[in-house]
């Protein structure tokens, strides 16, 4: 599988989730005019033209972290409880960081009016915690067991200070916990971050 990123990028959360089931991968950084590290055009695969996007081996590309992640997971068996509500926790889990949380962070990578600014950060005030009353004093989010939704949340978490939004203790810990993983210190290897 190839993925394609941009260093401390949403695909940190699938390049961690690679390195924790062991799947072998490689990666594949695009350039500013949109040009794969291998020299193909990169909105030709992906005409969405974000990151993350998963190459398989049949050459068929995924697009979409929560499908990227959940891919992973289906294809390694690990990383997703295998029945249960757990199951179904972490997919709520993937769908409420995508859509209440990252959604949410634009104003702060591009350069946003102000109010829009305080829009956001209300919206994502909120949904910290809403997150820290789901993990409590839990491990991991879902559970005792990692997920793919501590993946995501992890990137979420990183990024999190962009925002001037403070994240509640027992994320910041969870935060300090997962940043510690040797899958992480890997990843923040691979990608050439500090
Ligand atoms: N809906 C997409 C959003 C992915 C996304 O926002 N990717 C950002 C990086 S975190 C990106 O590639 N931005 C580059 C651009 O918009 O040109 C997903 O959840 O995977």
């Amino acid at each position: 599988m190839k993925l394609f990123y941009y260093p401390a990028a949403c695909s940190l959360a699938d390049h961690i989730a690679l390195i924790e089931t062991g799947l072998p991968y490689s990666l594949l950084s695009i350039d500013g005019e949109k040009r794969t590290q291998d020299g193909r055009d990169f909105l030709s695969i992906n005409p969405k033209g974000y990151i993350p996007t998963l190459e398989l081996e049949d050459g068929v590309f995924l697009t979409e972290n929560q499908v990227i992640l959940s891919y992973i997971a289906e294809t390694s068996g690990k990383l997703l409880p295998r029945d249960g509500i757990a199951r179904w926790r972490t997919f709520e889990a993937l769908a409420f960081m995508s859509s209440e949380i990252h959604a949410h962070y634009q104003p702060f990578f591009r350069d946003f009016p102000e109010l829009e600014k305080a829009r956001a950060r209300e919206k994502l005030a909120k949904a910290f915690n809403i997150l820290a009353n789901q993990m409590g004093d839990k491990a991991f989010l879902i559970g005792d067991e990692m997920t793919i939704a501590d993946c995501y949340l992890f990137w979420v978490l990183m990024v999190a200070p962009k925002s001037g939004v403070e994240l509640p203790d027992n994320l910041r810990k969870g935060f300090d916990r997962l940043r510690a993983r040797p899958s992480v210190v890997q990843a923040f290897a691979e990608e050439g971050l500090g």
